[in-house]
């Protein structure tokens, strides 16, 4: 009967060659979210999916705390601080929830929900910034905000309640101190997502598709299985734009009132849904260990009953455990075969099986959900053998990410040719860097320019497909979600 229960759950998973689909049942059979809320764009964390968030936080909590301070600011915004950037509410009027009623009072200011918190947080760092001695202002918070995003709504990718958006926000002296800030921000993000084994492309985005009210973004995308790139975070050059309008200044070495220079930087939920899509397969979920809530199952291999091998299988259980291992121990009455595909579905990157034979030879079996291999241990050192792996996992999920991202990046030189590319992956192709040129690209071939990217990939020569001048300058086109 279980035999034949996973057996139609097998059947439940498409292939992740149809991504959409996959992804979907995906989220549903492997416990991350359920979509079923009544609202359109608010889904539901399932424990499972939850434990996967609170680890992945926990790593840019980690990163962050170095050098921030994390804080909570409200949830609601009155309209006379939301409306006091022009360039913030042309770029969010459309997408904001307004509360206007407290019971059945209609409210005097109404009160905005946060699409993001510039707005609640910079009427406070007026209040808190006096003097140069009180810079830079290192804030982040991780909270829900709320946008009546227009475009397809899917969980994790784009949802009308980012449930995990995390926000950090600085003050600095100078427009230069600024800088340095967004380029260590792109830095953390880059850790960030090496940790998770995914790999990033980072780039300046153009002008005409940055943060409303930032003088320059700059933008973290992956690229997902579908050859959709994905935005997984951002980070801005906010100038002195928003110190202008919230009246941040302070008083500098010669006593004069300055106004600050400010940047922000968020990611959200979208970076599990990057986790999710990019390692998982068509037996399920796939996690690099540090962020798997499971991180080994014990297996007994036995036909019958063998109260020594269960006994090997405890052990091996709590010597893992002492040593800090996230450990199942699955001595249900499941056959083997059955038991693997469960947890191969959850993601437990390393299973360690034990039967008669090897518990004769005080050895274990252990297999890596990455790739299959199997390798045999000695009992005496399980653990140490065990956290091996774990190395070997993360590196290699790392290693084959970045080298399909690689290989998904084709050059081009023709906008025929981007046009054909980005169906399936990211086109790079010469680009002057003029605003009307990089239009005209965009509107032939119907996708974005995500920017010219930091490093090698954006440095090049060839030819403007627009204007035909000479640049050194590479841009990346795809299409994004
Ligand atoms: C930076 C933090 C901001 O809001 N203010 C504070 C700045 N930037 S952003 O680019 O608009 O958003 C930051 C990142 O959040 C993700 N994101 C979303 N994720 C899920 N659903 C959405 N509707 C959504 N909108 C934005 C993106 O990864 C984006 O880079
Ligand atoms: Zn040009």
């Amino acid at each position: 009967m279980a035999e034949k229960q996973t057996e139609e759950k097998k059947s439940a998973l498409p292939s992740k060659s149809n991504f959409s689909e996959w992804y979907n049942e995906l989220l549903l059979v492997g416990e991350i979210m359920d979509v079923r809320y009544p609202v359109k764009g608010l889904y539901v964390w399932f424990p499972f999916g939850f434990d996967v968030r609170k680890r992945t936080y926990a790593i840019i909590r980690e990163l962050l705390d170095k050098d921030h301070k994390e804080a909570l600011f409200p949830l609601l915004i009155p309209e006379t601080e939301f409306m006091k950037e022009a360039e913030h509410i042309k770029g969010f009027e459309n997408e904001v929830y307004w509360v206007t009623h407290g019971g059945k009072n209609e409210l005097d200011v109404r009160l905005a929900m946060r699409p993001t918190s510039e707005t609640a947080i910079y009427p406070m760092y007026k209040v808190w910034v006096r003097s140069h001695a009180d810079l830079p202002i290192k804030i982040y918070q991780i909270v829900n905000t709320f946008r009546y995003e227009t475009k397809h709504t899917r969980p994790l990718i784009r949802l009308r309640e980012i449930t995990s958006f995390k926000e950090a926000h600085t003050v600095h002296a100078t427009w230069d101190e600024a800088a340095e800030q967004v380029k260590e921000a792109t830095r953390i993000y880059q850790e960030f997502y090496r940790r998770l084994a995914i790999p990033t492309i980072v780039s300046k985005r153009p002008e005409w598709d940055k943060f409303p009210g930032a003088d320059y973004t700059m933008a973290v995308d992956t690229l997902m299985p579908d050859g959709k790139t994905l935005q997984i975070g951002t980070a801005h050059h906010l100038g002195n734009n928003f110190a202008k309008t919230f009246d941040i200044k302070y008083e500098d070495l010669s006593g004069e009132q300055v106004y600050a220079h400010q940047t922000c930087y968020g990611i959200s939920e979208r970076s599990i849904a990057a986790l999710i899509s990019i390692h998982g397969d068509d037996k399920g979920l796939l996690f690099p260990p540090e962020v798997a809530p499971v991180q080994v199952v014990v297996i007994p291999i036995i036909f019958g009953k063998s109260d020594d091998v269960m006994k090997a299988c405890s052990d091996v259980a709590e010597v893992l455990k002492k040593d800090g291992i996230r450990v199942a121990l699955d001595t249900s009455d499941e056959r083997p075969g059955a038991k693997y595909y469960r947890w191969e579905m959850k993601g437990v990157p390393v299973r360690v099986e034990i039967g008669p034979r090897d518990l004769k030879n005080n050895v274990a079996t252990i297999v890596r959900r990455d790739n299959g291999s199997k390798e045999t241990a000695p009992l005496v050192n399980i653990a140490e053998e065990v956290r091996k792996r774990f190395g070997a996992v993360h590196e290699s999920l790392l290693e084959k990410s970045a080298k399909s991202l690689k290989e998904r990046i084709i050059d081009c030189k023709t906008l025929e040719e981007v046009k054909d590319r980005i169906t399936t992956g990211i086109a790079r192709i010469p680009w002057c860097g003029e605003r009307d040129c990089g239009l005209a690209m965009e509107e032939a071939v119907g996708a974005g320019i995500l920017g010219v990217p930091e490093g090698e990939l954006g440095r090049g020569a060839g030819k403007c497909p627009v204007c035909g001048r000479g640049t050194e300058n590479m841009a990346i086109m795809a299409k994004t979600y």
